[in-house]
């Protein structure tokens, strides 16, 4: 359904169980299945607990990385399959902190994709350009090639556009910024995929909060946000979850 928009929450390495429970139950009690769609990325850690206090709800879980094998001698990996044991359907990969931090090249995530479709899973996608790379123009060139790179033949996941220098700065790109690039970024995927193209969500990450989420929000083609420290209040993602259609 390309009409309905989808919140995502990544908590990224926050949040303890018991603020965990707290936060789902605030949500729980604001969200229901006619709003946009709504799904929260905790820690591997509490995807088991989050799953008892939210399956059967309106609330979707997702996981913020998962490897490109199934098993076998990857210490401290953890699998597709062992995510939707979890009651897992999405998976956010590629984000800039893993690119930053674990080396993460396209490549992986490319496989990361092609493992994570394999196993049931939605791939979220993350690609973004740096602060230099806007500055001196590249930003284009950039992102054509994370898409490419990035995205496996037959991709049915998500895209979450998240400029790197807008990610947690509390400094989100313009709606101009966001406008021109979503265009660009259409442009990018038809012709990488031909008419699947069309089809393939596209969200924005970086900064979103409850003051800008509905400016973003209704950009034509932005299909949802990929929400990181103001997924962290209850108030603030009831907020863009009601900013969104
Ligand atoms: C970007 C985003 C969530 P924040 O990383 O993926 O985080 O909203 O804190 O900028």
């Amino acid at each position: 359904d390309m009409s309905r928009q989808i919140i995502v929450g990544n908590w990224k390495m926050n949040g303890i169980t018991r603020d965990s429970r707290e936060l789902v139950q605030a949500l729980l009690d604001k969200v229901d299945a006619n709003g946009p769609e709504v799904v929260v990325c905790p820690p591997f850690t509490q995807l088991a607990l989050l799953n008892q206090a939210l399956a059967p709800s309106p609330i979707g879980l997702g996981a913020q990385d998962c490897h490109k094998n199934v098993s076998g001698a990857h210490t401290g990996d953890i699998a597709p399959p062992m995510l939707t044991e979890l009651g897992v359907s999405h998976v956010i990969l590629g984000h800039s902190e893993r690119r930053q931090e674990h080396g993460e090249l396209d490549e992986t995530v490319r496989e990361k994709a092609v493992a994570a479709s394999k196993a049931g899973l939605t791939p979220i996608v993350c690609i973004g350009e740096t602060e230099d790379q806007r500055e001196s123009g590249d930003h284009f060139d950039t992102l054509g090639w994370q898409i490419k790179g990035s995205l496996p033949d037959g991709f049915n996941g998500i895209v979450a556009y998240e400029p790197i220098w807008a990610i947690g700065t509390g400094r989100a790109a313009t709606t101009d910024e966001i406008a021109e690039t979503m265009t660009f970024l259409r442009q990018e995927l038809v012709r990488q995929f031909g008419e699947a193209g069309k089809n393939i969500k596209i969200l924005y990450g970086g900064s979103v909060n409850d003051k800008n989420a509905a400016s973003i929000l209704s950009l034509a083609d932005v299909a949802g946000a990929l929400v990181g420290g103001a997924s962290l209040k209850a108030d603030a993602f009831l907020s863009i979850i009601a900013a969104a259609s």
